[in-house]
């Protein structure tokens, strides 16, 4: 059990017993004066110090000094004996009913789906489970054996009256507390809501490519627990079913393990805005390099404004990026997306996810894999074209081949009718430009299409995409700058704040 949750517990059942303990002494007292088993309840008015129930509540108060007189005189009839047996018993059954609480289904927080603690005023039945605690021996011993139920039974009448002050006794400071902290967490709950929706929505699985609203998080003892934000396991911090303290406030949270929710990979998402870039191409067309050189000049132009970039998979990094020149064609099929962070104080994190597939797969061939997890969620796509390959009508697909069967795939796969027109950020990037003689401009690139051919897939892309640019850019060498402009054009338009805080000119 976390500290705060001891410490919760520790006030109700504390004044519970207190209260109780209070009344326990005047009865003790009243039984050493008298001789008499007489229920004493604490409650100080005038010289008194608390009242006599009997008084009050005769019929069921009765019953207890009745029954406590039935059991010392089958054992005794002498008066003084008499008095330590009905002393005894009475502590006995204080006894019996305080051990209620320490039991288990009293204090039991461990969480079953999500295996972290809850907030013991918050787990599941937890104002029946408080109220019932000094009732506990019942449960605890129904729960070790059906039949050892009858045990707490039998004794019942000796802790009846004390269990029924105790549990009287916790109504109050249980529902102070309990209201409490549903306020706060309630208030808490809604701030991280809002903080979340306003930055960063979601996240996205670079293996399954799946998103999501809040990926899981994996415990150093190994539990995966649901993401932790202000609810029933906790306000500031959850605490895993081991014990181990897991922070909630946006801030600390960075630190957590987080792993996918579908297909449990490790990921990063560090609570970063994405945004997902899909590349789509013929063979050979320059995706892959073009990507690399977007890195390497965001990177660097990052660098002038404080602004810092950090590939975390193995396609963007450090050696993936300088080798950019000379890069192998991407292998077809599934591959993983390659994502990277960009960070700067005054920004919050933003994370751009590329999705770079084989070119192969937009060649025309039956069974079409769909590649749904590439498309689904898309804040913008790369459309690139090799402008010598299309000049000299060399070998490779078109564009007009490409993005036919891209949009069939991208129509299929998020369910839209092939003729709906799609707002998502379109740009066309005629690439190697460094190799162009002469050198295409951006906005030389649409009519370029037009002169070789590609009169029809420049219509059919601007009557389905309301939002396409042309771009010309060259990928190789140093001075490659021009290549991050269409990824720095997609982020644009989803998200100015981190458009404005790199120039990308
Ligand atoms: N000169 C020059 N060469 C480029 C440029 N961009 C790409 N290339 C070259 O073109 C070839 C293909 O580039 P990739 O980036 O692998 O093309 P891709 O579209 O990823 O190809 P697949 O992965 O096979 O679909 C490589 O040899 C690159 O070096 C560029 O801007 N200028
Ligand atoms: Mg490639
Ligand atoms: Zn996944
Ligand atoms: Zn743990």
């Amino acid at each position: 059990m976390n500290g705060m949750n001891k410490a919760v517990v520790g006030a109700v059942f504390g004044i519970a017993l207190i209260y109780s303990v209070l009344s326990l002494m005047l009865t003790v007292q009243e039984l050493l004066d008298t001789g008499i088993v007489t229920l004493m309840l604490f409650a100080p008015n005038g010289d008194a110090l608390g009242i006599d129930l009997a008084e009050y509540l005769s019929p069921i108060t009765g019953l207890y000094p009745d029954l406590i007189d039935t059991i010392t005189g089958l054992i005794s009839s002498d008066p003084e004996m008499v008095k330590n047996i009905s002393l005894a018993l009475v502590i006995v059954g204080f006894v019996l009913s305080a051990a209620g609480m320490a039991t288990k289904p009293s204090l039991e927080v461990a969480g079953t789906e999500n295996p972290a603690e809850y907030m013991w005023t918050h787990r599941p039945k937890a104002t029946a489970k408080a109220l019932g605690a000094p009732w506990g021996l019942l449960t605890a011993c129904y729960r070790k054996h059906k039949a050892l139920v009858i045990l707490p039974i039998i004794l019942l009448p000796l802790y009846i009256p004390w269990s029924i002050m105790m549990t009287l006794a916790m109504v109050i400071p249980f529902a102070i507390v309990k209201g409490v902290t549903s306020v706060r967490m309630r208030s808490a709950a809604k701030k991280e809501r809002k903080d979340y929706e306003s930055s960063t929505h979601y996240a996205v699985c670079p293996k399954c490519k799946r998103n999501f609203e809040r990926p899981k998080i994996r415990c150093k003892c190994g539990l995966e627990l649901d993401y932790p934000v202000p609810n029933v396991y906790g306000i500031k911090k959850h605490t895993c079913n081991n014990g181990h303290p897991i922070p909630c406030v946006s801030g600390k949270r960075s630190e957590l393990r987080t792993i996918c929710p579908y297909c449990g990979s490790d990921i990063e998402t560090r609570e970063a805005i994405p945004i997902s870039i899909a590349m789509v191409g013929a063979v050979g067309s320059g995706k892959t390099t073009l990507m690399l050189a977007s890195v390497k000049s965001i990177t660097q132009m990052g660098r002038t404004r404080d602004v810092s970039v950090e590939a975390v998979t193995p396609g963007i990094s450090k050696n993936a990026v300088a080798a950019k020149d000379v890069v192998a064609k991407s292998a077809p099929g599934e591959l993983d997306s390659e994502c990277m962070f960009i960070r700067s104080r005054t920004l919050q994190d933003r994370e751009i996810i590329f999705n770079d597939i084989s070119g192969q797969e937009y060649e025309a061939k039956e069974n079409k894999i769909l590649f749904e997890e590439f498309f689904t969620y898309s804040d913008g796509i790369i459309f690139t074209f090799d402008p010598i390959a299309l000049k000299r009508q060399g070998r490779g697909a078109t564009p007009t081949e490409v993005f036919e069967s891209f949009h069939y795939m991208y129509t299929q796969i998020n369910g839209i009718s092939p003729s709906k027109v799609n707002s998502v950020p379109m740009a066309v990037v005629a690439t190697k430009n460094d190799v162009m003689n002469p050198k295409l401009k951006d906005e030389d690139v649409r009519q370029f299409l037009i002169d070789n051919g590609q009169n029809g897939f420049v219509k059919v892309l601007e009557s389905l995409f309301s939002n396409v640019r042309y771009f010309a850019v060259n990928s190789t060498g140093d001075d490659c700058v021009s290549a991050a402009k269409p990824v720095w054009w997609i982020v644009g338009e989803s998200d100015q704040e981190l458009y404005k805080a790199v120039p990308i000119e």
